[in-house]
């Protein structure tokens, strides 16, 4: 890990609609729900009808610039889509929606599906979480809702916020929305972020960062690796 005094060079990476600047000390990479529930068969994805082999596709890209920013000493913060073992955190509606063949705390493959601590809970093996990584266990879509991880990103003076993970329509716009309304500058890396439609992903972006950003920007990994120490 580098030292915090070679972590405070601003710098900008090329990205959509125009140049994202930040500086590493104030930005954390926040990679949101790579988890096994959504990305391996047999899991809470896959209940919904979902292909889950698309989601894989994107690990390689995640994992790169996952070393790359843990490299450079930036600061990481993984989430997972996590609810207490008596549910006491799922609405009954979040629970019935869809009617998914396994729902909320129904037990699969990998354990209950979506509960703290299962096996299918854990972030994958290719992404887990170094001791001293922020982990934040969400009960909702957007990473804000219900956790501390305003206060624990204000309490380290972040103010910028790269963003990976799964999925691109859901958890992972979810949480860019909830966090530009908190006031954060948000940019997302388009091809560490998948969806099971597609489309639904291209239209993401889109909304994004149309009208000079509404939401935030969009990147490819390697314009953001190109300014990060090799
Ligand atoms: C979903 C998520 N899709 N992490 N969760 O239910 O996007």
């Amino acid at each position: 890990m580098n030292s915090p005094s070679s972590r405070s060079q601003p710098v900008t990476v090329v990205a959509q609609p125009f140049d994202f600047s930040f500086d590493l000390a104030s930005t954390a990479l926040v990679i949101i729900d790579m988890q096994r529930d959504f990305i391996e068969p047999g899991g809470f994805g896959e209940s919904l009808g979902n292909d889950v082999s698309l989601l894989s596709a994107i690990v390689p890209a995640c994992r790169n610039v996952l070393a790359a920013w843990r490299r450079a000493g930036g600061v990481v913060v993984h989430t997972r889509e996590a609810h207490e073992a008596d549910l006491s955190d799922c609405p009954p509606a979040k629970r019935d929606r869809g009617k998914p063949s396994l729902r909320i705390g129904d037990v699969g493959p990998m354990g209950r599906i979506l509960v703290k601590g299962e096996p299918g809970n854990q972030i994958i093996a290719e992404l887990a979480p170094l001791p001293g990584e922020i982990v934040i266990d969400k009960p909702g879509k957007g990473a804000f809702y219900g956790t501390a991880l305003h206060t624990t990103l204000q309490q380290l003076n972040i103010s910028h916020l790269i963003f990976m993970g799964v999925t691109t329509e859901v958890c992972v716009q979810t949480s860019m929305r909830e966090a530009n309304d908190r006031g954060y500058d948000g940019l997302l890396l388009v091809d560490c972020t998948e969806s099971y439609f597609p489309q639904f992903k291209t239209a993401t972006i889109a909304m994004t960062h149309a009208q000079g950003g509404i939401v935030g920007w969009t990147a490819t990994s390697e314009h953001l690796l190109g300014t990060l120490p090799a």
